[in-house]
Formats: structure tokens, C-alpha cells, sequence
């Protein structure tokens, strides 16, 4: 028997994203898109209607609902077998994605940017994703220091989950994500990577994205569109370390990659 993973395909329905941004900023190209992903094999679906690339403006309420709300509506409706993730920090941004037919709020703030995130995703009873960043999109890659980058993401991960669970958020709801690139060197995010075991034995289900992400054209050399063989790489080296949900724009490639590595790691 071999563990069980899945792809997480990423549908960004915005105009700044930092490797795909107005690719799909239309709903028709976002849900296409979506559909596609989901054709390659990605089980879950990210919808986001707001880049978190480092110097990022924050997008305004009502354009991220306009953005997403009527994607997560549609592809409801044409997969529904897949589960769909809100990428959002807005509660009312999320409470409006889980109404259309989401099953998971994808919060890169870890419940720290709307007070009333941690409520909702309690009262809704569904999924929830914490991830580590340090400082926030707009100045998070300005000089990020650690004392051991591994031992405080983990630390902070362990707090995040303390409050959601005193916020009602069931413990079994809780996926957690070191936030690869969110305020960290190239040495953070290859450490992060080194001792991604120490994240996993935490206990609960890890989600990585490094997709195309700057470390890896630091490594290579390459250009966003051209890291795809580098980002499988990492999600292999994260699968074998533990990480079970991995968030990438390519979605076939990386399938064939994880279904390969997991035939050979025991159970
Ligand atoms: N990375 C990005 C966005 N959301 N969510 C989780 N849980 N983990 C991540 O690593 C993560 C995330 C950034 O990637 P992308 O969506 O491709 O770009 P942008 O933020 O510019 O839209």
C-alpha cells in the first residue's frame, strides 16, 4: 500500500500573479482551466482572487468576490467530484466561497488577517489551511531572519492550530503549510525542505507550494515559466519527507511524478 497524496492545481483568477497572473482573469478562462486541472488529475482545486507575491497590493473586498465567487460557482457544477479550495484571508470572501461550493479555506494568514475567519471556518465545520508567513506579502521578502527557520515555523504552526481549536475549529479539519518563499531566503526555504519531518510530526496532513516559486530560479537559473522540472523535484523530496497535498500549476507532470515516488515508499 502506498500513502495517499493529492494534487492541489491552482486556478488564479487574477491580473498580478507572479507566474500565471491575467492568464485567467476572465471567469470562462479560470473555469476552463480549472476543468483542465482537474482532467490531469488534480483533486483539489485553489481558486484565489488575490496575489500574495512578495510586493503585492491587498485587492479590495468586492473585486475578490467578483472574481472568485463566480468561478468557485461554476466549477461546483461542472466537477462535482473534485474539491474546491478558497484561497483568501477575507472571511466574507471565503463565507461567499463556501455558499458557491467550496469545501476549504486556503488562509495564508493562518486565521491572523480577519478576525472573523477563525468563527466562520469553525461554524462552517470544513477544512481549513494554516500557513507560516513572516510579515505580509507587501514587505515579507525585505531581510527575513530566524534564529532556526524550521523550529519557529513549526512553533508557529503549533500556536495557530492552539487557537483554531479554541475557536472551535475541529483538530481534524486542520491542514498545515510552511509556506515555502513567504518570508524566507533561499537557505529558510531549502531547510524548510532539509527538515520538512519536523513540520510533519506535528500530525497533521502537510501542503507544500514551491510551484515555479523565485528560490527555484535562483537554483537554476530558469525563468518562471521554465521551473517545472525544479518544482517537481521539490514535491518529490516533499513527499518522501511527508507532505501529503502539494499546490502546483502543472498538474499532469507532477501526478506522474508523485504516483512513481509513492510505489516506492512504504505505507
Ligand atoms: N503560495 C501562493 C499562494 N497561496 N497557499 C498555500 N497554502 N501555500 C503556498 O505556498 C501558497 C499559497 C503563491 O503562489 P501563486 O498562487 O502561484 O501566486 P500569487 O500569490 O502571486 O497569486
Amino acid at each position: 500500500m502506498s500513502r495517499t497524496f493529492a494534487v492541489m492545481g491552482i486556478v488564479n483568477v487574477t491580473p498580478d500573479s507572479f507566474s500565471d497572473g491575467g492568464r485567467y482573469l476572465d471567469t470562462d478562462a479560470a473555469v476552463a482551466h480549472g476543468v483542465e486541472l482537474s482532467r490531469e488529475g488534480a483533486a483539489i482545486l485553489d481558486v484565489g482572487g488575490e496575489s500574495t507575491r512578495p510586493g503585492a497590493e491587498p485587492v479590495g473586498q468586492a473585486e475578490e468576490l467578483r472574481r472568485v465567487v463566480p468561478v468557485i460557482e461554476r466549477l461546483r457544477e461542472a466537477l462535482p467530484g473534485n474539491r474546491l479550495s478558497i484561497d483568501t484571508c477575507k472571511a466574507a470572501v471565503a463565507g461567499a466561497a463556501l455558499d458557491a461550493g467550496a469545501d476549504l479555506v486556503n488562509d495564508v494568514t493562518a486565521l491572523r488577517g480577519d478576525p472573523a475567519m477563525a468563527s466562520l471556518v469553525a461554524e462552517r465545520g470544513v477544512e481549513v489551511c494554516l500557513m507560516h508567513m513572516l510579515g505580509e506579502p507587501r514587505t515579507m521578502q525585505d531581510n527575513p531572519r530566524y534564529d532556526d527557520v524550521v523550529s519557529e515555523v513549526a512553533a508557529f504552526l503549533e500556536e495557530r492550530m492552539a487557537f483554531a481549536v479554541s475557536a472551535g475549529v475541529a483538530e481534524e479539519r486542520i491542514l498545515l503549510d510552511p509556506g515555502i518563499g513567504f518570508g524566507k531566503t533561499l537557505a529558510h526555504n531549502l531547510e524548510l525542505l532539509r527538515r520538512l519531518d519536523e513540520i510533519v510530526a506535528l500530525g497533521r496532513p502537510v501542503v507544500m507550494g514551491t510551484s515555479r516559486k523565485s528560490f527555484l530560479g535562483r537554483l537554476t537559473g530558469r525563468e518562471v515559466d521554465d521551473r517545472l522540472a525544479a518544482t517537481i523535484a521539490t514535491n518529490v523530496i516533499a513527499f518522501e519527507r511527508g507532505a501529503s497535498i502539494f499546490r502546483v500549476h502543472d498538474v499532469a507532470p507532477l501526478l506522474d511524478a508523485l504516483k512513481v515516488t509513492a510505489a516506492t515508499v512504504a505505507a
